[in-house]
């Protein structure tokens, strides 16, 4: 390792003295400000893990839905994956090493995780719009290249495109073309081949309101619109030529607030979705005649999504396990209604993707959401290549086509993580296939009553949880406390859990009626 390069280049992303920041739920989140010196850490981790994998690893500058004036890092492991939990350690503590350990910690972290330096190293950098990710991705690649790593630096990209990449990369062009035009063809001839009897057929004459946050979503889908059929129509609001980035509009304001995005103007039952700053998440809503305001969550872009799947599998006549996979915040009507109605078995995990990522892994189709709208499906290996094959050789017309259609899903969805471009190609492609307006998409059930709100604690670290994060084992009495409240309602439920992204501790509950949750 070249020790003096370390040194000088170290000199240039000091890291404030005393400032300890932790690799959480979502990597490092902070004020841009603070994060010259994690970023050239991290650029300097993914050499490292490049080197122990053998292959490309991604690293994503954006902090998704917080302000603009906020950033944020994360990692991508080889197949689009979020970073190993392994490495969350070596990152965090890469990240709080004074400026003077840090060839110390360099060197532990390579003798502990088994890093040959003398192994090639190649990286891919991505970012969102913010004003401080151009400067902050500089300093990652300063990272990479002190360690003597290779990298391709994509610009302004999603996140999810991100991911995507990474994972064309190493499956050596297997799962599509590393380019933003791969990506965009990947999907466009995939969405084109669902719709294309729709559209034929006149009905699928589809618009809709995008409110992209004021950010990186706003580009990617201009830029993708050329693909598309013309007889979908979009249109882009919150496209950041005028607002700050999250502003009173997005996917997580929507979801919080209840409440449609500032700048886009809604008519009665026009078709809405929002993205977030990252375009990784993406909830859907319209208003009704009388002015009601209707949120389709990622529960019920769920259990779209899985009534259709279930659908196809029948008629293939596979026997392919399939799963939804869900986070205590799912509205326990979406949980009955998948268990019940659609018939398919529900998990919960703890929350943050990288659990129900994992958890749905396990399944031949593995559907995974978070209420947040954060999700997409996963297909196993071995029931990929079953309904290719069944796609291509099937005898049986009604069994081919449904694997047909099958096949396109699978090509239309981003399997490495949730990508709202491509939830809302799914989505578009599910509706405009089944003949379903929002409205009947939204009729599927009825959310239960409920009520999210934070409060800060002295210490939220105090609070710790059990059986996916839905009942809490310390402090003593706590949650004696909630089921005894819990037990005067019906249909009710509550939980504590602290937050991994802020100082706060998140309190969730539902009942049958608004008053009572
Ligand atoms: C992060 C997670 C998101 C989760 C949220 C919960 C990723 C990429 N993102 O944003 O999935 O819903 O954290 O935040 O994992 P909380 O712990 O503050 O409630
Ligand atoms: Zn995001």
């Amino acid at each position: 390792m070249d020790f003096e390069g370390l040194k000088k280049y170290s000199a240039l992303h000091p890291k404030p003295a005393g400032l300890t920041l932790q690799y959480g739920t979502a990597g490092f989140r902070s004020e841009a400000q603070q994060l010259d010196h994690i970023m050239f850490r991290m650029g300097m981790l993914a050499v490292l893990r490049s080197r122990v994998t053998g292959a490309t690893i991604g690293v994503m500058v954006t902090a998704s839905h917080n302000p603009e004036e906020d950033n944020g890092v994360k990692l991508v492991d080889p197949l689009g994956e979020m970073l190993h939990p392994s490495w969350e350690e070596y990152a965090t503590h890469l990240a709080n090493a004074e400026d003077q350990e840090l060839q110390k910690i360099v060197t532990e972290i390579c003798q502990k995780a088994a890093v040959n330096q003398q192994k090639d190293a190649s990286v891919f950098i991505g970012r969102d719009t913010r004003p401080s990710s151009k400067e902050l991705s500089q300093a990652v690649i300063d990272g990479i290249s002190v360690l003597g790593g290779q990298y391709h630096d994509y610009g302004l990209v999603t996140t999810p495109q991100l991911h995507y990449m990474v994972c064309c990369q190493n499956t050596q062009g297997q799962y599509g073309k590393p380019t933003l035009e791969g990506y965009y063809q990947k999907l466009s001839r995939a969405f084109t081949e669902l719709i294309k009897k729709s559209l034929s057929s006149g009905e699928a004459q589809r618009q809709l309101k995008i409110d992209c946050a004021n950010g990186i979503g706003a580009l990617k889908l201009a830029e993708m619109e050329n693909y598309f059929p013309k007889e979908v129509r979009i249109q882009i609001y919150n496209d950041g030529t005028k607002e700050k980035l999250n502003h009173l509009c997005g996917a997580d304001f929507v979801k919080v607030h209840q409440k449609p995005p500032k700048g886009l103007d809604m008519k009665p039952n026009e078709s809405c979705c929002s993205f977030d700053g990252d375009a990784d998440r993406i909830v859907y809503y319209y208003q009704d005649m009388a002015g009601h305001f209707h949120l389709i969550d990622g529960d019920k872009i769920a259990t779209l999504i899985s009534i259709f799947l279930k659908e196809l599998l029948a008629k293939v006549g596979q026997t392919l396990k399939m799963a939804v996979v869900q986070t205590a915040y799912a509205n326990g009507s979406s949980t009955r209604y998948l268990e019940e109605t659609v018939q398919v078995p529900v998990h919960c995990v703890k929350t943050g993707v990288k659990h129900l990522h994992h958890k749905a892994q396990e399944f031949d189709v593995g559907v995974y959401f978070e209420a947040n709208g954060h999700g997409t499906v996963l297909f196993s290996k071995a029931a990929e290549s079953t309904i290719r094959q069944l796609a291509k050789e099937e005898k049986d017309g009604a069994k081919r086509e449904a694997a047909v259609v099958l096949e396109n899903m699978i090509d239309l969805i981003n399997q490495t993580v949730g990508d709202a471009i491509s939830d809302m190609l799914v989505i578009e492609a599910i509706l405009a296939m089944k003949g379903l307006t929002l409205q009947q998409w939204d009729a599927l059930y009825a959310d239960f009553p409920s009520r999210l709100l934070k409060v800060q604690v002295a210490d939220r670290q105090v609070i710790d949880t059990t059986d996916a994060e839905r009942r809490a084992v310390t402090p003593p009495g706590l949650q004696e406390k909630i089921d005894a409240l819990v037990k005067k309602y019906k249909l009710s439920r509550a939980f504590v859990r602290p937050s991994g992204t802020e100082d706060v501790v998140r309190v969730y509950a539902e009942a049958d009626t608004q008053v009572r949750a």
